[in-house]
């Protein structure tokens, strides 16, 4: 199977860790495209992504499967163990829960902020500097949610690392081309992101 992807850019790098910690990096062909010069919109490959975003999982069929959870799902349906989306009904919706918040509330206003702040796809898109700015408000207010969350907490959901932990990550260090970064006084986030960035699976 191959991984279509940009090895520093924030989705790919959300199901290599997810694949990291299930020991399967090696099962996979990494396919690298540079995003800033446009090499995921050719027709080509728009035929394995309608949407012409990175992750990219094809199968060995020919099989294409888009959208980093979508991508993350098929792996633990696969190999259950260890399990990254939950372990029984009550955790399998908190993990969810987690995911959903993160990915509205967190990384998509991350990705505004920098899309119409840094001008990085002003040849594809129109940036409206106000409205990135507006985004890195949400950023900073879900930094201060997550402190709180982790209070006397290890991971963000129950007794486990899970998906929750590798998005909520991933969206923090993406921040830094914003310039929002953990507060001083945020220490049970300083804590778990400390405790958490020291996973082999992070440097994957
Ligand atoms: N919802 C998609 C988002 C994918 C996405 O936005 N990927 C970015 C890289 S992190 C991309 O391909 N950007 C290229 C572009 O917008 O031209 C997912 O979860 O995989």
């Amino acid at each position: 199977m191959k991984i279509y992807e940009m090895k520093i850019a924030p989705n790919p790098r959300r199901v290599r860790i997810f694949m990291a910690e299930k020991g399967l990096l090696d099962q996979a062909e990494f396919v690298e495209l540079d995003l800033q010069k446009g090499e995921n919109l050719t027709p080509e490959f728009a035929e394995k992504n309608p949407m012409k975003k990175v992750p990219v999982l094809e199968l060995d069929d020919g099989t294409c499967i888009s959208e980093t959870m979508a991508i993350c799902r098929y792996f633990e349906e696969l190999h259950p163990q260890p399990a990254l989306l939950g372990r029984d009904p009550l955790e399998k919706a908190q993990v969810e829960q987690w995911l959903r918040w993160i990915e509205f509330y967190f990384f998509m206003p991350t990705g505004m902020c920098f899309q119409h702040t840094s001008g990085y796809f002003d040849d594809r898109m129109k940036c409206i500097p106000e409205w990135g700015e507006e985004c890195r408000k949400g950023v900073e207010k879900f930094f201060h949610l997550l402190n709180k969350h982790l209070e006397g907490r290890e991971y963000i959901v129950g007794d486990g690392f899970s998906a929750a932990d590798i998005n909520a990550l991933c969206t923090i260090d993406f921040n830094k081309v914003n310039r929002v970064g953990i507060k001083e006084d945020q220490v049970h986030l300083k804590a778990w992101y400390d405790r958490i960035s020291q996973r082999e699976s992070i440097r994957a």
